[in-house]
């Protein structure tokens, strides 16, 4: 048994605290959701059935993104490497296992069976990749493709929070974060996601992936916060990307008391911010909550009901944070670099843009960048674009 694991940082970590949405929301059907009157979109969606996995009926976003469209044009290949900078990751997933290659495990990981560490890059990879059309759980979104996974480390850190040991800790993180990301730009990924606080990688790490024309995909956070990460994600060309709720809008809830401070929950958003993407009521894949059971440090977690779950999979009813958002951009990055190896990563970032359904304010905005995304329209527009643009 190898299974590897670690913690992030506290904003994007407890990505699944939030009660913002009634646990009885009605799940759309792929009619209903698809708010885009193109006409020739809905008739595509007739054409290319339902992948036959069995929570599938619950993966509302692929409707809402056109993903089945886009899946006509490609499902990803498997030379384009996701790389996933993440907690832990539960490699013998029966629904994910086909789709993880080895990967990079941080110096002086602990508690390597650890339920808790195991969940959260677990869930985001299943978000990316899990197996499509076998029957079992969910469809990833860039099925075809292969994720090395990073996993950084142990949350014996949340047990024994203090100030100290939590500057300690983001100093530590912020450098396994930069070993991570190099470790797998060295491997040859071409997207790596980071539904990590951005807040303490040395630039200089991240400079070294987009010099090697690598797709940085990062989550805005969760606080609610304006240009949280503006000194990286606004300065650099990392894609940032923030959460939607089920109408479509930025995700904002109630604050929460946490260990005696009041924490400001929503999509956090700013100059950096490039495209949103649907974070709420996600099936995805985990470790057994069987297992888990065993594991569950109690006094930390007390928070985190698990009793939604399934076994193998995490049903955020009701929940979610923007780490379930980024995965879906790090998917469509995917698709379109196993489409067109030969544009740069400025130009992905573009077509992702550039192929989102507005939001808003007309134009950029703020508040939800470009718009959502919108995979058909991305692919679409990788198909015809010029590697002058
Ligand atoms: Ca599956
Ligand atoms: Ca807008």
């Amino acid at each position: 048994m190898f299974r590897l694991s670690l913690i992030l940082s506290l904003s994007i970590g407890l990505v699944a605290t939030s009660f913002s949405f009634a646990a009885d929301t009605v799940m759309k059907d792929a009619a209903e959701s698809t708010s885009n009157p193109d006409l020739s979109s809905e008739n595509a969606v007739s054409q290319h059935p339902a992948p036959n996995d069995a929570h599938f009926d619950k993966q509302y976003y692929f409707a809402d993104m056109h993903v089945l469209e886009a899946w006509a044009i490609t499902k990803g290949t498997s030379e384009c490497l996701v790389g996933v900078v993440d907690h832990g990751f539960d490699l013998e997933h029966p629904d994910l296992h086909a789709n993880l290659l080895p990967g990079y495990v941080a110096e002086g990981m602990e508690h390597p069976v650890d339920y808790l560490n195991l969940l959260h890059g677990t869930a985001v990879a299943g978000l990316i990749a899990a197996q499509a059309d076998n029957s079992i759980g969910i469809a990833g979104l860039a099925p075809k493709c292969k994720v090395v996974p990073a996993a950084l480390g142990t949350h014996r850190w949340i047990r024994e929070r203090t100030p100290e040991s939590s500057r300690k800790w983001n100093e530590l993180i912020g450098k396994e974060d930069g070993k991570a990301i190099r470790y797998l730009v060295d491997r040859g990924c071409k997207v790596i996601n980071l539904s990590v606080g951005l807040g303490t990688v040395p630039m200089s790490d991240l400079e070294y992936a987009l010099q090697a024309d690598v797709v940085l995909v990062a989550a805005s956070g969760n606080s609610n916060r304006e240009d949280e990460w503006y000194e990286w994600a606004g300065v650099l060309d990392v894609l940032l990307v923030g959460g939607l709720d089920r109408k479509g809008q930025r995700w904002l809830a109630k604050p929460v008391e946490f260990r005696g401070r009041t924490v400001q929950q929503g999509s956090s958003y700013g100059k950096g911010l490039n495209v949103m993407a649907p974070m709420l009521d996600l099936v995805t894949c985990a470790p057994d909550i069987e297992e888990a059971n065993v594991h569950l440090n109690k006094d930390t977690w007390t928070q985190m009901n698990f009793g939604m779950a399934m076994p193998g999979y995490l049903w955020e009813q009701g929940r979610g944070g923007t780490s379930w958002a980024a995965p879906m951009a790090t998917a469509l990055v995917a698709l379109i670099r196993s489409l067109r190896p030969d544009l740069n990563h400025k130009q992905v970032i573009k077509i992702v843009e550039q192929g989102a359904t507005d939001l808003g304010d007309e134009g950029w905005d703020k508040y939800t960048g470009w718009g959502q995304l919108n995979f058909h329209k991305s692919l679409e527009l990788a198909k015809s674009w010029s590697t002058r643009g």
